[in-house]
């Protein structure tokens, strides 16, 4: 087995007296009306790879039918009957999908006020029975509820759960739950290993348009089945909607060749409840490419109604091939994109332009906050809340506080430099109470090790969402709900419109991440979208079970062994106790703590760890850049004071002397070492404890883990000895430590 499927296996169940009860519990798939409404809309660019085993959907319901037919049929290893309705009876065993309008039972056995807590995405799953028959009842207020309930409900199968006195209600805490996608460019991600470009290889992304010879054009067909194969795995842990290209944007995707296909593609997604959105350039008005619609340099401020226009024209443009096209996301003024500074204008002027322009069309802008102007501040830390912040604080003339437009989600990164393997939260997590803003999160492993290291992130999730802003409100009373989580889902400072982003992974690796264990950061993302109260070890349980099996050895060794433990045994080998981004250039994979050669001083990992005679780390504290005054009073306190802050974060906000004791007992500098040493040594145990496994795994996914582990052990020495010997240095200290 390659990995092809994700975590949508569906293998029989192996313990025969379970098989037994399920095989009673489900014996009919009962879905009335699948083919009423209708969303696939036949663009003619679509077509399948020879040989598919997946076929396109027409609508949802239809959708979810032919995944239980699908998934009962593989875990039951029987076929299961399937019936256009229930007839005079409902039979015993039955599994009724539906909603309130497609569901002759569903309006039989689910009563409107019980349904309407939901929502529109969530969902009900009921165990009833009619005398002696039992049958499940799956239902939503949307066909996409009654989807998300289908795959719950296989969910349980598929991790051996019980089936019966089920009486569960689920809904989503944040309601828009997109992949933004960037292999079009970087490639470190899930792509075949040859060539160039990251680690990886040079064609390497799933939705890959780029024209190319013969194939011009063609390039979606050829790899359709995998799409269909990513939009089942996404639907199945909710996700509705992805970004399909890099935010460093490229106009072609505007361009009527490129949304021909960008149409097709939305086709296949949308049964499943995905939508498309686009990154865009902000200056792609003047692109001779569009000519003769093009605007010129004096039209480009954001208030012009010639800017206005020309984008509402591209959006009416992209909702007719895409009538239900999400809008777009935005990276403007950072890393050379242009933006609305290079016009005279603010983030404000620039993100509220395009909104005016796409609002008539029911359309968002995700305006990206990653800015780090240098005329802002030294501390590059910094400047994106001095950027933003005064526009959310502004005064507006009709009483109200707030320049960004209702339509505009300001896009946050999770930390304040840039997807390190351990941040502190982002200081507007809180600050930006009368704007929408929208979590940014790396499913992708740019940092945390690419596709060679395993590394599960949902712990580094669960850390982020459940941190304490400890946000006041107007008169500095702390507010009830006020981790990140609640700012995320708007129940901190009631935004009624709320969103979470992942960077995601998919690539045109047979297992589509590259490593097999990158799939549980795409699954766990999803999950914790949904519901980012959830527990990772449990979300890690779910996904082992239905990745590589319900032997509780299997389970016990993986989750407990290797996937709950990596991520701080990465941050261990890499950048311990808070220090960050010691990356070789651009690659971002390798360490290269002593480069200093960057064209930006901001971006050499020198700037980061400030290393001297005297010790180690950035002073962000009072004594240096202060960003620890950007944070809510309780935080600015705990982070300002090298005697409160958490060790784990330590170098994030002060130069650490070398010898300052720490709280094991040992001396800064032995601490590191040790640090260093132990993240090794934890990947040597993950390698240890796969090996044992080998009788109990598939023989190509073991041997390909166990390259990847091999490859991950050598590389992580290669951390810890390159980082810890140029730090040596500096300390001039011995380094005590077993190797
Ligand atoms: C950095 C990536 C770069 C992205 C940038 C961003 O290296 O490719 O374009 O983030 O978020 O981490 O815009």
């Amino acid at each position: 087995y390659d990995g092809s499927a994700l975590w949508l296996r569906y293998v029989p169940i192996s313990d025969p007296r379970l098989l037994r009860q399920y095989r009673d519990q489900v014996t009919t798939v009962i879905v009335e009306n699948a083919d009423r409404n209708k969303v696939y809309r036949h663009t003619p660019n679509l077509s399948m790879a020879p040989g598919s085993t997946e076929r396109l959907m027409e609508s949802t319901l239809e959708a979810a039918r032919e995944e239980l037919v699908r998934g009962l049929g593989g875990l039951l290893d029987r076929e299961v009957r399937v019936s256009p309705g229930p007839g005079s009876r409902i039979p015993h065993g039955a599994v009724v999908v539906g909603t309130r309008e497609s569901s002759r039972v569903v309006r039989r056995y689910v009563a409107p006020d019980e349904l309407e807590p939901v929502g529109d995405d969530g969902y009900l799953i009921r165990s009833l029975s009619n005398g002696t028959r039992r049958f499940t009842v799956i239902a939503g207020n949307t066909d996409v509820g009654a989807l998300y309930g289908t795959f719950a409900f296989l969910r349980r199968l598929q991790t051996h759960k019980p089936l019966t006195e089920l009486d569960i209600s689920e809904a989503p805490r944040v309601a828009n739950r997109h992949l933004n996608y960037w292999d079009t460019e970087r490639l470190y991600a899930g792509n075949n290993e040859s060539g160039t470009g990251g680690l990886n290889g040079e064609n390497g992304a799933i939705f890959n348009f780029a024209a190319t010879g013969a194939s011009a054009a063609l390039n979606l067909p050829v790899v359709l089945d995998r799409y269909l194969v990513a939009a089942r795995a996404m639907a199945s842990v909710g996700i509705t909607g992805i970004t399909i290209n890099n935010v460093n944007a490229n106009n072609a995707y505007l361009t009527p060749e490129y949304i021909a296909q960008e149409a097709a593609l939305a086709d296949a997604l949308r049964p499943y409840g995905i939508k498309l959105a686009l990154s865009i350039r902000y200056a792609a008005p003047v692109d001779p490419r569009f000519a003769p619609d093009t605007l010129t340099e004096e039209q480009m401020a954001p208030n012009d109604p010639a800017f206005q226009a020309w984008w509402n024209r591209k959006a009416r443009q992209l909702q007719e091939a895409i009538p239900d096209f999400i809008g777009f996301t935005v990276k403007a003024n950072s890393e050379g994109q242009p933006g609305p500074q290079d016009f005279g204008y603010d983030h404000g002027d620039g993100a509220n332009g395009m909104a005016v322009a796409v609002a008539p069309l029911g359309m968002k802008i995700y305006w990206r906050t990653f800015v780090y102007n240098p005329d802002v501040d030294s501390d590059r830390l910094k400047r994106a809340y001095l950027e933003f912040g005064p526009i959310d604080d502004e005064a507006q003339p009709d009483g109200t506080k707030g320049r960004f437009l209702d339509n505009v989600f300001l896009q946050t990164k999770n930390g304040p430099l840039d997807f390190q393997a351990r941040e502190p939260i982002h200081p507007m997590f809180g600050r930006m109470e009368n704007t929408n803003q929208a979590l940014e999160l790396q499913i992708t492993q740019e940092y945390t090790g690419q596709n060679r290291m395993l590394c599960f992130l949902a712990p580094m999730w669960e850390e982020i969402l459940k941190t304490d802003t400890y946000a006041t409100d107007a008169r500095g009373q702390l507010l009830d709900k006020r981790l990140v989580g609640n700012v995320v889902d708007g129940t901190a400072q009631n935004h009624s419109d709320t969103a979470i982003v992942g960077v995601a992974n998919l690539g045109n690796a047979d297992n589509l991440t590259g490593h097999h264990f990158s799939q549980a950061n795409l699954y766990a993302f999803g999950r914790q979208a949904w519901d980012w109260t959830l527990d990772s070890a449990d979300i890690a349980d779910d996904w082992v079970r239905m990745t590589w099996g319900n032997d509780r050895n299997v389970v016990d060794a993986v989750v407990v062994a290797m996937m709950m433990g990596s991520w701080e045994a990465l941050v261990s080998y890499q950048t311990p106790l808070g220090i960050g981004h010691q990356f070789t250039a651009d690659v971002h994979y390798g360490p290269g703590p002593s480069e200093s050669h960057l064209p930006r001083e901001d971006w050499n990992p020198t700037y980061y760890n400030q290393a001297d005679s005297v010790g180690l780390g950035y002073d962000r504290s009072p004594t240096g850049s202060n960003l620890t005054a950007q944070y809510f009073p309780t935080l600015e306190a705990r982070y300002g004071d090298i005697d409160t802050v958490p060790e784990n974060l330590m170098m994030w906000f002060h130069h650490v002397p070398w010898d300052r004791p720490m709280s094991s007992g040992r001396i800064f500098w032995d601490e590191l070492v040790d640090r260093y040493y132990s993240g090794v040594r934890y990947v040597t145990g993950m390698r240890r404890t796969w090996d044992s496994l080998e009788a109990d795994i598939d023989a190509r996914r073991f041997s390909e883990v166990r390259a990847k582990l091999a490859l991950h052990e050598a590389d992580a020495a290669d951390w810890r000895d390159t980082c810890v010997s140029y730090w040596q240095e500096f300390s001039g200290r011995e380094i005590r430590a077993e190797g």
